[in-house]
């Protein structure tokens, strides 16, 4: 049985830049998502290669692991019944332009490609995604 109230994040390169990481902290944990794990920490090309497997074949993908790469990010797994979806919700469009008003992507966000938050997008991929980041020992 897959846990339904995790999802992983990570604040990317753009927002950390940005000096974002505080004001975006404060909107989900005000949002009632409880920090299980966090770290600060940069990917290697390697690591965002690995992490960003399913999209190899879409023609962003060597700027998006140049993207994620070039700087520090903010890695999270974050607990709330219904956590996938309602941080989709909270984080909102992929891209900003079409992203709603308060979500953390109209706040914060600049471009499609430099959007600021990543959610994962289903239970699975949470639980992939906060293994890569975090050891067990690691998750309170
Ligand atoms: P989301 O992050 O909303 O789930 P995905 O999974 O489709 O969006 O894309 C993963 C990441 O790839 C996005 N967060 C964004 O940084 C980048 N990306 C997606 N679509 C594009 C695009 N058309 N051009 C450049 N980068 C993109």
């Amino acid at each position: 049985m897959m846990r339904t109230n995790r999802t992983f994040t990570m604040l990317k390169p753009d927002a950390v830049e940005a000096n974002y990481i505080g004001a975006i902290l404060e909107k989900i944990t005000a949002a009632g998502f409880r920090i299980v794990s966090l770290k600060m920490t940069q990917m290697t090309k390697n690591d965002a290669e690995t992490f960003y497997a399913v999209h190899n074949e879409r023609p962003f993908f060597g700027e998006l692991v140049e993207f994620m790469t070039r700087g520090p990010i903010v890695a999270a797994i974050l607990e709330k019944e219904n956590a996938v979806n309602d941080f989709r919700a909270l984080i909102g469009a992929t891209n900003p332009a079409n992203a709603a008003e308060g979500t953390l992507r109209k706040l914060f966000a600049k471009s499609m490609s430099e959007n600021a938050v990543h959610g994962s997008d289903s239970d699975e991929n949470a639980a992939i995604e906060g293994a890569f980041h975090f050891a067990g020992s690691e998750q309170f």
